[in-house]
């Protein structure tokens, strides 16, 4: 396995400065095809296999990288972004969580906790 660079940080700074901007433009069309644009971004920064999927390893790294170690949390959260229950993510699968994690007002939906401490 590849060791977290620059490049992954980035992908999540990325992610945490959008997040802001997301939660005052999220009923803009144009705006969440930018998001979408992002989010891909997103997943090919995380995807360091490149098949195409986030894999539960590699989405657990996302976590590694804002501090949770949490494997309990990583894996509830993996099992309800991966909705066809394939073990894998898709780019589908994964900006819906995204945009439900960046745009839900609600702190008990289980995207809240995705990447929790990112947007606190
Ligand atoms: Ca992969
Ligand atoms: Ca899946």
């Amino acid at each position: 396995m590849k060791s977290a660079g620059p490049t992954d940080d980035s992908g999540v700074l990325t992610a945490s400065i959008f997040a802001e901007s997301v939660k005052q433009q999220k009923n803009d069309p144009e705006f969440k095809e930018a998001f979408l644009e992002t989010a891909h971004q997103f997943f090919r920064v995380l995807d360091t296999n490149g098949d195409g999927f986030l894999q539960a390893d590699e989405y657990a790294r996302s976590f590694a990288q804002v501090g949770i170690q949490d494997t309990s949390v990583i894996q509830r959260a993996f099992q309800f972004i991966d909705t066809n229950q394939d073990g894998k993510l898709s780019l589908e699968e994964f900006s819906a969580a995204l945009w439900e994690y960046m745009t839900s007002e609600d702190e008990n939906s289980p995207c809240a906790s995705m990447w929790g401490p990112l947007v606190n």
